[in-house]
């Protein structure tokens, strides 16, 4: 899972990237647009896996990860529209999802917040960026027609193009679509940004931490949102774990700012974990919710998709209540699943297989 923190110049990204990572990426009150991506791969806090080590003792053990990207801003006010189409698409199309970073503290040079404004913004590029993309290739079509040339696969590219350039010009985001999956082949070279999954990250001055619960509410009705203390929450990640956790208490945070991501962003975007267990290894994968015991084997090795025979499974709750793999069996939740198996959160999966 990639997801690529957006924002306007100074909104905290490279803050909350430095407090979601443990690095130490330099902030500045200026924008520093030309600077390149930082980029981290964060593993996700995940108990279980330590109680499954526990229990295992394995060679090796391997967390989930997300990797995060920190892009350099867009500047505020000044941006050209559609922006995001000359600037950062190149890096942002490649995320599978959209954190935009929305600056909630007062800043010397920009001056008071101005949070829900600026999320209009930056939604209003993206979808600019989206629509010129639909518009430009809609023109290149009609022209290969014009030319006589009029496959099946063109006309069919046309209606869908001409279905999304509709909910554009209504002002609405790809991702309230839905399409077939041939209609999904057929855009997915694309890379719409407005079609991946969007989260606000409200990055809120710490003296106003948790006490901003009407702007949430404004802007939960259109969005998913979490609020961050950006500046605090970079020093926090800095101090030890324990003298962290008293300074959390302090400001009613429950968990660590990487813990609150991880876990909101599987939420939101959907995402499962399954796990593999053995003397060897025990690994923490992750999957889309939904995805079939095959999806779950082809995330493992494209082989064990290929040669699937039967998943062997039983779920984490299961083994901690009944200590061993054994028990397990012995209480009958030992289970064979089949290639359309959807694989549920926590589900310990060993995929039989032959090549
Ligand atoms: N008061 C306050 N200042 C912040 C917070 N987050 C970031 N800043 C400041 O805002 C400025 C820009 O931060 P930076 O992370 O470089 O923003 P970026 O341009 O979006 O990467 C820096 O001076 C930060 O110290 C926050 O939560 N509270
Ligand atoms: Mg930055």
């Amino acid at each position: 899972m990639k997801i690529g923190l957006i924002g306007l110049a100074n909104s905290g990204k490279t803050t909350i990237f430095n407090a979601l990572t443990n690095m130490d990426a330099k902030t500045s009150m200026y924008a520093d647009v030309t600077a390149g991506p930082n980029i981290a791969i964060v593993e996700v806090d995940d108990g279980r896996v330590a109680c499954l080590t526990e229990m295992y003792k394995p060679k090796k053990i391997t967390r989930a990860t997300i990797e995060m990207i920190d892009f350099p801003g867009l500047k505020s006010g000044s941006a050209p529209k559609g922006s995001f189409a000359t600037n950062g698409l190149s890096m942002v199309k490649h995320a599978d999802a959209l954190a935009l970073v929305v600056r909630n503290f007062s800043d010397d040079l920009a001056g008071p917040p101005t949070p829900l404004s600026e999320i209009d913004d930056i939604d209003t590029e993206l979808l600019l960026t989206d629509l010129i993309i639909v518009e430009s290739r809609l023109e290149r079509i009609e022209k290969t027609m014009n030319r006589g040339q009029k496959s099946a696969h063109l006309l069919a590219e046309e209606r869908v193009l001409r279905t999304i350039l509709d909910h554009l010009n209504e002002d609405r985001p790809i991702r309230e679509l839905t399409f077939t999956e041939d209609d999904e082949k057929i855009i997915r070279g694309f890379q719409f940004l407005t079609k991946k999954p969007f989260l606000v990250i409200l990055n809120s001055d710490e003296a106003f931490f948790g006490r901003n619960t009407e702007l949430i509410a404004a802007i939960e009705a259109k969005y998913k949102v979490i609020e961050f203390a950006g500046r605090f929450e970079m020093e926090l990640s800095r101090l030890s774990d324990d003298d962290a956790v008293i300074f959390m208490e302090d400001m009613g945070i429950r968990m660590s700012a990487r813990e609150r991501l991880t876990r909101f962003a599987y939420q939101t975007l959907g995402y499962v974990s399954f796990f593999t267990v053995g003397e060897d290894e025990v690994r923490a994968w992750s999957i889309h919710e939904g995805d079939t015991a095959v999806d779950a084997a082809a995330a493992i090795h494209s082989d064990l998709a290929r040669g699937f025979i039967r998943a062997e499974c039983f779920t984490y709750d299961e083994l901690m209540a009944c200590g061993t793999e054994k028990g397990i069996r012995d209480k009958g939740c030992f289970r064979l699943e089949g290639k359309d198996y959807p694989v549920r959160d926590g589900d310990i999966l060993n995929i039989r297989f032959s090549v």
